[in-house]
C-alpha cells in the first residue's frame, strides 16, 4: 500500500470509523482531500519574500475543487486508482456541491487568475467572503425559473482552515462583528512545474461578539437574545444574485466594507510584522488589485487606518493607496456602476465617509490645478447629486485602471470613461481576459488534452502557446478523424448526464449548438431563440432543405428580481416544449435548456460544442470568456464583432469561425433613427417570430411577460428605446450565418479543421498570459 492509501484509510477510519469499501462519497470525499491537503502543508507555509498581489473580489466562483487541486498535486490518477480499488471512480465526486461564490464572468476570473498566479509562482493571495448560501440553484417549473438556496458547506469544507487566532474586529456606526478567515490553499499546477507556488484564499465570515445575550434569556426575550448572532450572520450570509442593475442595499455596502476593511487590517499586520512603522515600503511590499468597484471602499479604509492607527499625514498616505491600489472595469453598462446614496453611506460607515469627503476635496483641488473650475468639474466628482459614485473614486485614487479586452478598454478610453481618459491617458490599460487551460482543458477534456499532448508534447499545460503546433496536422485526414471521434465522445458523454439530469433524450450524431451564459437582455439569448423557432418554420414550410439535424442547448441562471430574464427563459421553454414534441421534425430539431447551469455543469457542455454562441449586441460585452472555453476545446465561435470575440477571430481566422451582425461603428451610425418596426412591418420571417409572443403559439399563464417582451421590441419602455439591443436588425444576418454553420458542418473534414484551428490558436486566450499582463503593466512584480 502506497502513502496515499494508507493515509486515506486511516482519515476514513479515524473521523467515521469506516474502512474504504463501506465508505459514503462524502466520507471518501474528506478523506481524500484531507489526505492531499496534508502533502502539501508544509510547502504553504513557506513564507514568501518577494512583492504580494491582493486580489480583492466580493465574488470567486471556484466550482468544484477537490477534482483540481488532485491534478495541480498530481494525485489524480493515485485517487482514482483509490476509487477504483473499491468499485468506485473520481465520478461520484459530482454529487458534490460547487463552491458557487460568485455570479458569473467576474467572478469565474477571479478563480482562473488564483490558479495562474500560483502556477507561475507569484505570491498572489485572493480575499473575498466566505457566504453561506452562493448563487442560488436553479430549477424549473412548468418553465418558469424556481430559485432554492445553494447550501453548498453541506458536504463540510475540507479545503479550508479556519484561522480563529486571525480574526478581526470591523465595525459600522454602532454594530460590531467578528470576521473569522477561512482559508484556502490555492495550489498552483506542480507537475513538471518547478515554478510553481501554494498561495490563499482567504474568505472572511462574519460573527457576533457576543453569540447569546443571556439577560435578554433570563427575562424570556428568546429572539432579543440571539439577534445580534443573526444580524452579525447576516452579513456574510449570502451572495448577492445579481450581476445586473445595481442595487443601493445596505446589506450590499456592508459585505463590501466588511471584506475590505478585515483583509487590510490582516495585511497591515503582516507588514508591520515586517517593517513595523515605517510605511515607506508598503506600496513597494504589497498591490491591492480591485476586482470592479466592489471592494473599493478599502480605498478610504485604508486612509482612516494609515492616518488614525498608524499616524501617517493624509497626503502620504494618499499617495500609499495610489500606488498600492489598482482598480479592473468589467462592464461599461450605466447601469452596473456603484453609486451610494450618501445618506446610506454616511449612516452605515458613519467613520469612513469623511475620508471620502477629503478624496472628493483633494480632486477638487487638482482639477483646479488643471484648469477644471465649476460645474465643468461635476463630471469627476466622488461625490456629486447626493451620490458617491465609486467607479470614479476607483480611478482618481488609483494609479491604474484597465480594461478586459482591446474593444472594451478603447470604449472605456473613448466613451465611457474618456473624461478620464483625458485626465490620465498613462494610467489606462488593457489586459485581455483568459482561462486556465487546467481547468478548461485538462480537468475537463482529458481525452482531447491526451489526444493534443501526444501531438504536441506536456508542455501546453504551463505555457499555451505550445498548442500552436497541433497547427501542422490540419490537413492531415487521421488526426481530423481522431478529433472527430473525440468530439463524439463527449458529445455522448454529455447526452447520458442531460439523460440523467434533465431526463431529456438527445442524439449525439446531431450538431451540438450551444450558449451558455448568465441571462441578460443584452447577450440576445431572446436573439438565438428567434432564430430557432425561424428555421423549424421554415423546415416546416419547405423554405429550408437538407437541414444538418441540431440540438440547440441553453444553460443560463436569471437574477431573481430580473423580470424580462425570467421571462426568456420562460419563452426559450415553451420553444422547446413546442419543437420537441412536434414528430414531424424529432429527427432534425431539439432544444434543451439545462437547469441549474454552473462551473461543474459548464465542464460538461464546452467540449461536447460544435457552434459556440456568443452573440451579444457589438459593444456591450466587455470581454466574454465562455467564449475562449469553447475554442479551446475546438467549437467554432458564431458571435458578433463584441468583447474578446474580436481578438478570438483575429487569432483563428475569420475564415473558421462565423461572424455576423452590427459592429460597433454600426450601431453608431444607426441608433437615433434605427426603427424596428419598420423591419416588423417588411419582413414576414421577424413577423411571425415576434409574434409567437402575442398570437397564443405560446404561452406565458396569462402572465403578460410574453407581451411586455414583445413591446418591448417593438416599442420600447421609458426607460429603453424599441429594441435596444438590435435583435431585429441582426436577425437576418443571424439566421444566415446560422444557416452557414449548419451547411458547413455537413463537410466533415472541412469543419474539424476549422475546429483544430481554432483549438491550436487559442494560445492567447491561457490566463497565464493574463496574469503575466498584470505582474508586468500594473503590480511590477
Ligand atoms: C453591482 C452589481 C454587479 C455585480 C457584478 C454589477 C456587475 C457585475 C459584474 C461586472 C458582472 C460580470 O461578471 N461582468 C463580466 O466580467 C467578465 C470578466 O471580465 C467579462 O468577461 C464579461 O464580459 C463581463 O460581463
Amino acid at each position: 500500500m502506497n502513502e496515499f492509501e494508507k493515509n486515506t484509510d486511516n482519515c476514513l477510519l479515524n473521523e467515521f470509523g469506516v474502512s474504504r469499501q463501506n465508505a459514503t462519497t462524502h466520507q471518501l470525499y474528506r478523506a481524500i482531500s484531507k489526505t492531499a491537503f496534508a502533502t502539501i502543508q508544509s510547502e504553504w507555509k513557506k513564507p514568501k519574500n518577494k512583492k504580494t498581489v491582493c486580489y480583492f473580489s466580493a465574488e470567486f466562483l471556484i466550482g468544484r475543487m477537490i477534482t483540481s487541486n488532485l491534478l495541480n498535486t498530481g494525485l489524480l490518477d493515485e485517487c482514482e486508482k483509490y476509487l477504483n480499488s473499491v468499485g468506485k471512480s473520481i465520478k461520484i465526486f459530482e454529487n458534490i456541491e460547487d463552491a458557487a461564490l460568485g455570479n458569473g464572468g467576474l467572478g469565474r476570473l477571479a478563480a482562473c487568475f488564483l490558479d495562474s498566479a500560483a502556477t507561475i509562482g507569484y505570491a498572489l493571495n485572493g480575499y473575498g467572503i466566505r457566504y453561506r448560501y452562493g448563487l442560488f440553484k436553479q430549477s424549473f417549473v412548468d418553465g418558469w425559473q424556481n430559485e432554492t438556496a445553494d447550501d453548498w458547506l453541506a458536504a463540510s469544507d475540507p479545503w479550508s482552515i479556519r484561522r480563529e487566532d486571525e480574526k478581526v474586529l470591523v465595525k459600522f456606526g454602532a454594530q460590531s462583528v467578528y470576521a473569522v478567515p477561512y482559508d484556502m490553499p490555492v495550489i498552483g499546477y506542480f507537475p513538471g512545474n518547478d515554478k510553481a507556488a501554494i498561495n490563499t484564499l482567504r474568505l472572511w465570515q462574519s460573527e457576533p461578539v457576543n453569540a447569546f445575550d443571556f439577560t435578554a434569556f433570563n427575562e424570556q426575550r428568546y429572539s432579543d437574545a440571539v439577534s445580534e448572532k443573526n444580524r452579525a450572520e447576516a452579513i456574510s450570509a449570502v451572495l448577492y444574485p445579481n450581476d445586473e442593475g445595481y442595487e443601493g442595499k445596505c446589506l450590499r455596502l456592508k459585505q463590501q466594507y466588511f471584506f475590505a476593511s478585515a483583509s487590510l487590517v490582516s495585511i497591515l499586520k503582516e507588514y508591520k510584522n515586517k517593517f513595523s512603522n515605517d510605511f515607506s515600503h508598503f506600496s513597494e511590499q504589497y498591490a491591492i488589485q480591485l476586482n470592479d468597484t466592489h471592494p473599493t471602499v478599502a480605498i478610504p479604509e485604508l486612509l482612516r487606518l494609515l492616518t488614525e492607527q498608524e499616524n501617517l499625514g493624509f497626503d502620504e498616505a494618499f499617495e500609499i493607496c495610489k500606488n498600492t491600489f489598482a482598480y479592473t472595469n468589467h462592464t461599461i453598462m450605466a447601469e452596473a456602476l456603484e453609486k451610494w446614496d450618501v445618506k446610506l453611506f454616511n449612516s452605515v460607515l458613519p467613520e469612513v465617509y469623511p475620508y471620502v469627503v477629503m478624496i472628493n476635496l483633494k480632486l477638487k483641488r487638482d482639477l483646479a490645478a488643471m484648469g477644471i473650475c465649476g460645474n465643468e468639474q461635476n463630471q469627476y466628482l466622488i461625490l456629486e447629486n447626493n451620490l458617491v459614485h465609486m467607479a470614479r473614486m476607483a480611478i482618481y485614487a488609483t494609479h491604474s485602471t484597465n480594461g478586459v479586452a482591446q474593444i472594451h478598454t478603447e470604449i472605456l478610453k473613448e466613451k465611457a470613461l474618456s473624461n478620464w481618459h483625458k485626465l490620465y491617458p498613462g494610467r489606462f490599460k488593457n489586459e485581455t481576459n483568459g482561462i486556465t487551460q487546467r481547468r478548461w482543458l485538462k480537468l475537463c477534456n482529458p481525452e482531447l488534452s491526451a489526444f493534443i499532448t501526444e501531438k504536441t508534447g506536456e508542455g501546453w499545460t504551463v505555457n499555451l502557446d505550445e498548442i500552436k503546433k497541433l497547427e501542422k496536422y490540419k490537413d492531415d485526414p487521421d488526426v481530423l478523424n481522431k478529433f472527430n471521434e473525440i468530439k463524439l465522445e463527449k458529445k455522448k458523454q454529455l447526452a447520458e448526464f442531460i439523460l440523467k439530469k434533465e431526463g431529456i433524450k438527445i442524439d449525439p450524431t446531431f450538431m451540438f449548438d450551444i450558449q451558455i451564459k448568465r441571462l441578460h437582455e443584452y447577450k440576445r439569448q431572446l436573439l438565438n431563440a428567434f432564430s430557432i423557432l425561424d428555421i423549424y418554420y421554415g423546415i416546416l414550410d419547405g423554405r429550408i432543405t437538407d437541414f444538418t439535424p441540431t440540438v440547440f442547448i441553453f444553460g443560463a441562471k436569471a437574477a431573481p428580481g430580473y423580470r424580462r430574464a425570467k421571462a426568456i427563459i420562460k419563452y426559450i421553454n415553451e420553444i422547446a416544449k413546442l419543437i420537441n414534441s412536434d414528430e414531424r421534425v424529432t429527427d432534425k430539431l431539439k432544444v434543451v435548456f439545462v437547469q441549474n447551469y454552473n462551473v461543474s455543469y459548464a465542464e460538461k457542455l464546452i467540449p461536447a460544442a460544435d457552434v459556440s454562441e456568443q452573440i451579444s449586441t457589438a459593444g456591450t460585452e466587455a470581454s466574454g470568456t465562455g467564449n475562449m472555453k469553447f475554442m479551446l476545446n475546438g467549437a467554432v465561435t458564431l458571435g458578433t464583432y463584441d468583447g474578446a470575440n474580436i481578438e478570438i477571430v483575429e487569432q483563428a481566422g475569420e475564415e473558421n469561425n462565423y461572424i455576423f451582425g452590427a459592429e460597433v461603428e454600426d450601431i453608431e451610425k444607426i441608433k437615433y433613427t434605427y426603427s424596428p418596426k419598420k423591419l416588423y412591418d417588411e419582413n414576414p420571417r421577424i413577423r411571425a417570430v415576434l409574434d409567437s409572443l402575442i398570437n397564443g403559439t405560446l404561452q406565458d399563464n396569462a402572465s403578460g411577460c410574453f407581451r411586455e417582451l414583445y413591446d418591448a421590441i417593438l416599442y420600447g419602455t421609458s426607460w429603453h428605446k424599441a429594441d435596444h439591443y438590435f435583435i431585429l436588425h441582426d436577425f437576418m444576418s443571424y439566421a444566415d450565418a446560422k444557416l452557414k454553420v449548419n451547411k458547413d458542418y455537413k463537410n466533415k473534414s472541412e469543419f474539424s479543421k476549422k475546429c483544430l484551428l481554432n483549438v491550436a490558436n487559442a494560445g492567447k486566450f491561457s490566463s497565464d498570459r493574463t496574469i503575466k499582463g498584470y505582474a508586468e503593466d500594473i503590480w511590477k512584480i
